[in-house]
């Protein structure tokens, strides 16, 4: 299952289209892919790198509580936002705040993600269990528009599948974390429905590598994938926004060693 991820990088390495990009590192660029991960089988967080699981955990409970300030990541020690934060720790109207809180033009607000919860419990066969980021009203307010900006959700046999379009995707830093969240996500959902998880589908629309990540893509490209960890879930909290830290577990991440690449701001 890893092997998409590496041959996604092998990819972007043989055939991406280098171009000068907005944060003036300059990228390798492909546009359009996908990839598949049965979460039935195991929890998708890449074993030819260590991913920092406890950030990615927190910046999930972070964007599902509704917060938009870095202080609740820095409280907790996980510092990938602070580039992009103003001097109070503020994003503007990013994720959370489109998640839980999009304003709609009478002033109203909705919560994306309590309505989801209740339509795949009580409409699963819904077309229309999706949630979005992509506020175009606000997008001139948040100090990044959202990457990981639309995901829709997919009832059968009793598992719930999840789907994530992906905008902008950095391969080698992000999509990580990125596709570990998507999967967290689909965990708890299925959990607070009484589903069992099914698959994570990842679309990614501009998927690229930039140019300071080359040696560690190479050098990770090297290391044999090993088996994916299982997530356990020790507690049902009382909705999708109860959630701490502790809550998850992870069995058998027996990762080869995180590999540090600077990130393009
Ligand atoms: N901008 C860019 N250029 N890449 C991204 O992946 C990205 N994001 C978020 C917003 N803008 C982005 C921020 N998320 C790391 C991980 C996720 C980030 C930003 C940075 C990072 O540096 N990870 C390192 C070290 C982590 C640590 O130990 O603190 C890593 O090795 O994973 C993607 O959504």
């Amino acid at each position: 299952p890893e092997r998409q991820y590496l041959d996604l990088l092998g990819e972007l390495l043989a055939n991406g289209d280098y171009r000068a990009d907005r944060t003036g590192v300059g990228a390798y660029s492909l546009f359009g892919r996908q990839m598949r991960f049965d979460l039935a089988q195991g929890f998708p967080l890449l074993t030819t790198k260590r991913i920092f699981f406890r950030g990615a955990v927190h910046e999930m409970i972070w964007f599902l509580s509704g917060d938009t300030n870095v202080g609740y990541l820095r409280d907790n020690g996980v510092t990938i936002w602070d580039e992009w934060a103003d001097e109070n720790g503020e994003l503007g109207p990013v994720y959370g705040k489109q998640w839980r809180a999009w304003t709609g033009p009478d002033g109203r607000t909705h919560d994306q993600m309590g309505e989801l919860v209740k339509g795949i419990r009580e409409n699963p066969a819904s077309r229309r269990l999706l949630f979005t980021g992509w506020n175009v009203g606000e997008l001139d307010r948040m100090a990044l528009p959202p990457c990981h900006m639309t995901y829709q959700f997919h009832v059968a046999d009793g598992r719930l599948s999840g789907l994530v379009f992906q905008r902008s995707a950095d391969v080698f830093l992000g999509l990580g974390w990125n596709v570990a969240e998507a999967a967290l996500l689909i965990h708890m959902l299925a959990q607070q429905c009484d589903l069992d998880v099914g698959e994570l589908v990842w679309m990614g629309g501009d998927v690229h590598l930039y140019a300071n990540h080359v040696d560690q893509a190479r050098q990770q490209l090297e290391r044999a994938p090993r088996q994916f960890p299982r997530l356990d879930l020790l507690r049902r909290p009382a909705d999708l926004f109860s959630y701490a830290y502790e809550d998850f577990s992870l069995a058998g991440y027996d990762p080869h060693p995180a590999i540090a690449a600077a990130v393009a701001v």
